[in-house]
């Protein structure tokens, strides 16, 4: 790559001109091409005669190569390190005049007499200004760019000026450093330049330094006295041109040079026309409080917009220094408020509970197939996070929502469970494959020993017990699971904490919070199944024969 420096500013740049060549009002026969990828490229494309690199820093060896294929192929180089430049009305490249406004401002949307040419792009923009205010406006501006080697010079321009009908005066800022100026001091000096052109070189006060001076461009160094912005403009004054005293007379000296040329009819007035209003930019304008823009999404949890991310207001330096736990970030995040300890103590003992049931569970076995059959470990996780529902992991809603309306209606746990039967429902949180009454789930057994110990009240839960012992007289494998568990205790939590209120009780229960818990501690296992597959390197899975009834 020839760009070691191609800054973010400078990727921005490109992309901006990559959209203002779909402008309509660009003209071809003037079409600056900027390739991303290598100057030389673009200059190798039959249809393109011009390119601008805006990218700084390009070495002195790699621009110099560049120059000379340009030279030997009649193609033109603007930059390295240009703003690049503008043919009002008609075309602008790179970042050259800044905004919208400033466009407007200095009458860039349509043209005027004036060929502009300079090193420097800040101070291009800063003439455009001034060239507005004195004259009838640009006709074309160029920043050539500061480093030692620019790709054209700007006699190169001026040059071409010359020949641009409408163009009829020019203005050059040169610099300090180098000597380019001087192969305009000899064009001028050869009459190859027959319009008037007014110029200064910046950089006098240099001379006030007892040292060297590197001033902003690779090239405006103070070197020799030829090189001293003195020197050069007393050459370009000497060879004819329209050279001011100071920077501060340069103004005056462009009206004058404008008005001379006006009075002699050299200059036709220009046809004014008035831009089209261009709408205000939609960030500055709600910025500045003009405008309220309609908000495509409401968050009420995070903020990431502040020097650092908030969780339901509390700073991130807050949660890390203060020690808080998953559990202390789960109440942030999904109840918005600080739950006390015993509660987000209660939430990382789910989370640990739940994290894995071993392989043979529905979860664990859908994401050790999905790795085994290749896949990546998104697709595994959610293969095995796919399989939770109400029969696996995902009952602690509805348990939790059957056993608060049972309990709040006040039915013993007969007239509940054959209430639920005449209907067709299963108890959400009763039953187990392999666990039950001689085996019961010891994850339940920690969970309810927890509740006991800590919280204030476990009414739900003891009503679960109650219809556990009634559905344990019908079968043995009817045991309260840990969906059951976590569900009606869940409820203990939220009604006895005294951090809820009823009606977002029963928002919390409705919208189903609860199999969150489940299924964010299920991705715990099912990630680490994925990696054991594939730690282990395990084939494709494939059922055995002998494990399925084949009948017709
Ligand atoms: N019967 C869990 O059933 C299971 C009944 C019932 C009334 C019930 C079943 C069920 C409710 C949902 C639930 C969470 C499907 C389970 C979990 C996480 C896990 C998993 C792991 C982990 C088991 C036989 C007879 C039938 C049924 C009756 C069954 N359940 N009656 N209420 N709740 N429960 N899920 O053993 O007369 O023959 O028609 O749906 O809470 O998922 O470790 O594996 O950490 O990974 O297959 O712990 O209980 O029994 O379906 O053959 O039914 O019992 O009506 O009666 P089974 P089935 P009948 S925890």
């Amino acid at each position: 790559m020839v760009f070691r420096n191609f800054s973010l500013d400078k990727r921005k740049l490109l992309f901006q001109f990559i959209l203002q060549l779909k402008l309509p009002a660009m003209r071809t026969q003037q079409l600056m091409y900027l390739s991303t990828l290598h100057p030389s490229g673009a200059l190798k494309q039959p249809t393109i005669r011009v390119v601008a690199i805006i990218a700084e820093g390009v070495p002195e060896s790699d621009a110099k190569q560049l120059i000379s294929y340009a030279r030997a192929n009649n193609k033109v180089i603007i930059g390295p390190a240009t703003v690049g430049g503008i043919q009002a009305g008609a075309f602008k490249i790179g970042d050259t005049a800044g905004t919208i406004d400033n466009i407007i401002q200095c009458k860039l949307y349509r043209p005027g007499s004036v060929g502009f040419v300079s090193k420097s792009g800040g101070m291009s923009n800063e003439l455009y200004n001034t060239i507005a205010r004195v004259t009838d406006g640009i006709y074309e501006g160029i920043a050539i760019g500061g480093d030692v080697f620019p790709g054209s010079t700007l006699s190169d321009h001026i040059l071409r000026f010359n020949n641009i009908p409408q163009v009829k005066m020019m203005v050059v800022l040169g610099e300090l450093g180098g000597k380019d100026e001087y192969s305009l001091v000899e064009a001028l000096k050869q009459g190859k330049v027959q319009k008037p052109v007014v110029a200064w070189v910046s950089g006098t006060c240099a001379r006030l330094f007892k040292s060297e001076v590197q001033f902003g461009h690779a090239g405006a160094k103070s070197g020799g006295e030829l090189e001293s912005a003195q020197a050069k403009n007393q050459a370009l004054r000497e060879a004819g041109a329209i050279v001011p005293t100071s920077y501060e007379a340069l103004e005056s000296a462009i009206k004058e040079t404008f008005d001379k040329l006006a009075e002699e009819g050299k200059i036709s007035p220009v046809t004014e026309i008035t831009p089209p209003p261009i709408p205000e930019d939609l960030k500055t304008a709600i910025k500045s409080g003009k405008v309220r823009a309609p908000t495509h999404i409401i968050s009420t949890i995070s903020d990431d917009r502040g020097e650092e991310p908030c969780y339901a207001g509390v700073p991130m330096s807050t949660i890390i220094e203060q020690g808080y736990g998953v559990g202390d970030v789960i109440s942030l995040l999904w109840f918005k408020r600080s739950l006390p300890r015993y509660c987000t103590q209660f939430i990382e003992i789910c989370i640990m509970l739940c994290a894995d049931h071993g392989p043979c569970v529905s979860g664990a076995h859908n994401s050790i197939v999905t790795a085994r059959a290749g896949k990546d470990l998104v697709s595994s996780l959610v293969s095995g996070l796919l399989t939770i529902g109400p029969r696996f992991g995902g009952a602690i809603d509805d348990a939790a929502r059957y056993f608060k309306d049972a309990y709040d209606r006040g039915l013993t746990p007969y007239e509940f469970v054959e209430g639920m039967k005449k209907k067709g429902i299963r108890v959400p949180g009763i039953g187990h494959r392999i666990k039950s009454r001689d085996n019961r789930d010891k994850r339940v057994q920690l969970l309810q020993k927890y509740a006991h110990t800590h919280f204030p009240s476990v009414k739900y839960m003891e009503y679960a017990v109650q219809v556990e012992t009634y559905t344990l007289s019908k079968a043995n494998n009817l045991v309260m699971n840990v969906d059951g568990a976590i569900g009606s205790l869940f409820l203990d939590l939220l009604s006895g904490s005294g951090m809820f209120t009823k009606q977002e009780i029963d928002e919390i229960v409705e919208i189903g919070y609860l199999n969150g818990l489940f299924v964010l501690a299920r991705s715990i296992g099912l990630i680490g199944h994925t990696f054991d597959q594939k730690r282990l390197k395990q084939p494709l899975y494939r059922h055995p024969w002998e494990d399925v009834l084949y009948t017709k």
